[in-house]
């Protein structure tokens, strides 16, 4: 049974939420699908929905992806004795479960034990510096999007045990991302090793609701395709916990797209549109829409108001990872 298979099963089934948890943990491809019979249920609305019912312990988890939307990490900063701005960084990578789905707990290779790592930020020209631990159970490393010398790259792998500094000037400005890049790179990406990198420009940016969305997903049976799809790694999160925005606020969404196996990704807004700034690179915009997409490691700025109040949703428009769990909902409060 693929996953398209058990899609199509679960639309005409109802499977709603706890069904696809039940489904999709530890079920060995091509074994049949189980739909458990639903308990009653005061989270009523999820059985008229396709939805997960009940939280995901994020306590345990150690991160909260409302809370990652606003965790900028600007790293301790001090000043180096020509001037310039030095940030430093601790990343520490550890295996850990990660709940990704109410019940459904994947086996993770984490930076700092959260997916996404910490959202790095610090300003064009600073020096950052990274120091590196790997505490997990397979070499790993730390390789930065962005223009630096090569033995700062992170392509060759850190050993279990053993820990680098990486360090370099902060360019260009924009929205970039981090990620281990030792073989299989497939799977030591997909596993949770990838985090934001935000190098604002000089003269900075107009104020606004600034936050942080990673789409991800996860291959929960292990067949190379992923069983949940997510921003800031909870599938459905958004739906429970809608984004809060105020009428008439500029939004500034930093999207970034770590989505493994599948090529393409995608955000799509309702009743509104935005203006797109493709990897954060230029302070002019040359694209207004309602719907872009990202392939693997692409990246995008995006900002918009609502002027008028209610709920919005936002997901991909490749419905199936939106049925999957990557959809979400703004709520404009007046
Ligand atoms: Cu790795």
């Amino acid at each position: 049974m693929t996953r398209r298979n058990f899609i199509k099963y679960g639309s005409a089934t109802a499977v709603s939420g706890v069904g696809l948890a039940a489904v999709v943990a530890g079920r060995p491809p091509n074994d049949p699908v189980r739909v458990r019979a639903q308990p009653p249920s005061d989270h009523a609305p999820a059985h008229d929905a396709n939805t997960t019912v009940g939280e995901v312990n994020h306590a345990a988890n150690g991160f909260d992806p409302t809370k990652l939307l606003y965790a900028w990490d600007y790293g301790k900063v001090s000043t180096l004795p020509t001037g310039q701005t030095l940030r430093e960084y601790r990343l520490t990578a550890v295996d850990k479960d990660i709940e990704i789905a109410p019940g459904v707990k994947f086996p993770a290779w984490t930076y700092n034990g959260r997916i996404p790592g910490p959202t790095l930020r610090c300003t064009e020209g600073d020096r950052v510096r990274i120091h590196f631990a790997n505490g997990g159970s397979h070499p790993h490393s730390i390789h930065f999007h962005g223009i630096h010398p090569a033995e700062m790259d992170g392509v060759d792998p850190i050993p279990v045990g053993q820990s680098f500094v990486y360090e370099f000037d902060a360019a260009p400005f924009g929205l970039h991302l981090y990620h281990c890049h030792v073989f299989p790179l497939k799977r030591h990406l997909h596993k949770g090793l990838y985090g934001g990198f935000v190098v604002d420009p000089k003269q900075g940016r107009s104020p606004a609701r600034e936050l942080f969305m990673l789409m991800n997903g996860f291959d929960t049976d292990f067949d190379s395709e992923n069983d949940v799809y997510a921003v800031n790694t909870v599938g459905f999160h958004f739906m429970h916990h809608p984004v809060p925005i105020g009428l008439g606020e500029l939004v500034r969404v930093y999207l970034v797209n770590m989505l493994e196996f599948d090529l393409i990704n995608g955000f799509h807004l309702h009743a509104n549109f935005f203006d797109v700034y493709r990897t954060g690179t230029r302070l002019q915009t040359n694209e207004y829409t309602d719907t872009i997409i990202l392939g693997q490691a692409e990246r995008a700025i995006l900002e918009f108001r609502f002027n008028y109040p209610g709920r919005y949703m936002f997901h991909a428009h490749i419905s199936e990872f939106a049925e999957l769990g990557w959809v979400g909902f703004f709520e404009v409060r007046p």
